[in-house]
């Protein structure tokens, strides 16, 4: 005789892990919006403004067990809005993505540049250091000219300096790798 029993397990998801009510993000940052499960056993999706998410080239799903994270790289202006999860009928907590647009004088600089404003615009304050350099040497060595050369100048017309030259030139230092960047910043 076969007895056939059948055993209905009712498996309740909760939210472990949700990501804060609210993420504040410069352009071009990466957005993690982290979730944790109590079960990996349903498929879960993401939604935006109310709207399934589809996936595209810089947004991702990383789900590993019941850690499910939506990651989106170089978060645009378009990428600001309330994100949640679905999962199995219940919706997390709503997420709302603001996204600081940068400045379009900005997007032109150097990549040093940007990440350095968006480092100032975090903090709300930027290190700014000063560096004297002095090019010394006899007559006609070629002092101005490798000043130029530096500067990416072209060192044509230069003629013989009177006495001392006191150039005001910009250039950077990253201080974090000691590189010195010449061109970038004229
Ligand atoms: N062959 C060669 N000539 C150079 C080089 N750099 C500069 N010169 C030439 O050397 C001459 C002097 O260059 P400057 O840059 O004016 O030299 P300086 O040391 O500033 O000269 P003063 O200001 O008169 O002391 C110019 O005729 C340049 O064209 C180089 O790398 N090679
Ligand atoms: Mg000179």
């Amino acid at each position: 005789m076969f007895v056939h029993s059948i055993h209905w397990h009712l498996i309740a998801v909760y939210f472990i892990t949700e990501p804060p009510n609210e993420i504040e993000l410069i352009e071009g940052e990466t957005a993690k919006l982290k979730y944790k499960l109590s079960t990996h056993r349903f498929p879960v999706s993401f939604l935006k403004d109310f709207h399934r998410l589809t996936v595209a080239e810089n947004i991702t799903r990383k789900v590993s067990g019941r850690l499910k994270v939506l990651q989106i790289t170089n978060v645009a202006p378009s990428h600001a809005g309330t994100y949640c999860m679905h999962v199995n009928g219940i919706e997390s907590k709503r997420t709302n993505l603001i996204i600081h647009q940068i400045p379009e004088v900005i997007k032109q600089m150097s990549a040093i540049d940007r990440k350095e404003f968006i480092k100032a615009a975090k903090s709300g304050a930027a290190k700014r250091f000063y560096i004297r350099v002095m090019i010394i040497g006899e007559k006609s060595v070629g002092k101005t000219c490798l000043l130029r050369r530096l500067m990416e100048e072209p060192i044509e017309n230069v003629i013989s300096t009177d006495g001392i030259d006191i150039e005001r030139r910009k250039c950077q230092v990253d201080v974090s790798t000691g590189d010195w960047h010449f061109s970038t910043c004229k």
